[in-house]
């Protein structure tokens, strides 16, 4: 789908996707999360692609769903068409997912944020799920992931008042992986992905794989299925490539890249 929404640019084997509707705060509306959708596919099919940055603009990552959108809904009309049951692409990607965020990351953006696979802040960066002050309630993950990813008392806090944390409360939250300066965070996004690219891609998805199953398994499921996976990635040339890389202490070329 051709759209101006979002802008799509490639930087060696990382796909960059920057929501781009600077009028409304990258508030996603359908066509934005059909772009987005479309991107993600032709990444994921790419195998010149192996790690994915999501970002938006210094001002806002995404200040949530397009709420003069939303705003005319009904209720069987939200229910007949299953609206924003389609706005899961992100968090199915098997390739490894970067959100690199600055200024608002509300609602649906932090949803987005959280369905990558870790998030680089910048110092601006402020996170919330302001849906109850609209009368409505995070549709997006905002209840699942962000209580998984913070807790429990801390998701609470935020569902329920609407607050927004800043970086450094997101950081120690353990919401963000990392607290880059704002004009950096581009760069450390990109330099971030590029070095999980260099690695092995099957063993880069199986890493994701069984890190994700931690939320759907019990423990002992959890560690027969990391085992096995582990076992499995001594069919790859790259475990060969790699081993034998460090015992010649030289660095790994691994092929399946
Ligand atoms: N929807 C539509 N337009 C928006 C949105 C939004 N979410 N956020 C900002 N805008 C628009 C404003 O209306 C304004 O447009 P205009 O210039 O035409 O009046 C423009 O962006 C700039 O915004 P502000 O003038 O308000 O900028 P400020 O710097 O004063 O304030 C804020 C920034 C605090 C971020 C403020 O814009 C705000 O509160 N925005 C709404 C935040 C919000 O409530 N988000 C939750 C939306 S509901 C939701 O996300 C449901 C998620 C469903 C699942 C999604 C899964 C991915």
């Amino acid at each position: 789908m051709a759209s101006d929404t979002i802008i799509v640019e490639t930087h060696g084997r990382v796909g960059l996707i920057r929501l781009n509707r600077p009028q409304a705060l990258n508030a996603i509306n359908v066509e934005l999360m059909g772009a987005l959708n479309a991107a993600l596919d032709a990444f994921e099919a790419d195998p010149q692609i192996s790690v994915i940055v999501v970002t938006g603009s210094a001002k806002a990552f995404a200040a949530g769903a397009d709420i003069k959108e939303m705003q005319h809904k009904t209720y069987p009309e939200t229910l007949v068409a299953d609206f924003i049951a389609d706005w899961q692409r992100l968090a199915r990607v098997r390739k490894p997912t970067i959100a690199a965020v600055a200024g608002f990351a509300l609602g649906g953006g932090c949803e987005i944020a959280l369905m990558c696979d870790f998030i680089i802040a910048a110092e601006t960066a402020k996170f919330g799920q302001p849906e109850i002050k609209l009368g409505i309630m995070p549709g997006g993950g905002g209840s699942q992931r962000l209580t998984r990813a913070i807790g429990k008392a801390r998701a609470m806090e935020l569902c329920l008042t609407g607050r927004s944390i800043d970086a450094t409360e997101a950081e120690r939250a353990g919401l963000v992986a990392r607290i880059v300066p704002a004009d950096q965070l581009e760069a450390e996004a990109l330099k971030t992905a590029a070095a999980i690219a260099e690695h092995s891609l099957p063993a880069l998805l199986l890493v994701k794989e069984a890190v994700n199953r931690v939320a759907e398994t019990s423990l002992a499921e959890g560690l027969l299925h990391e085992r096995r996976a582990f076992q499995s990635l001594f069919a790859t040339h790259d475990q060969k490539e790699g081993m034998a890389a460090f015992a010649e202490k030289r660095p790994a070329k691994f092929e399946n890249r």
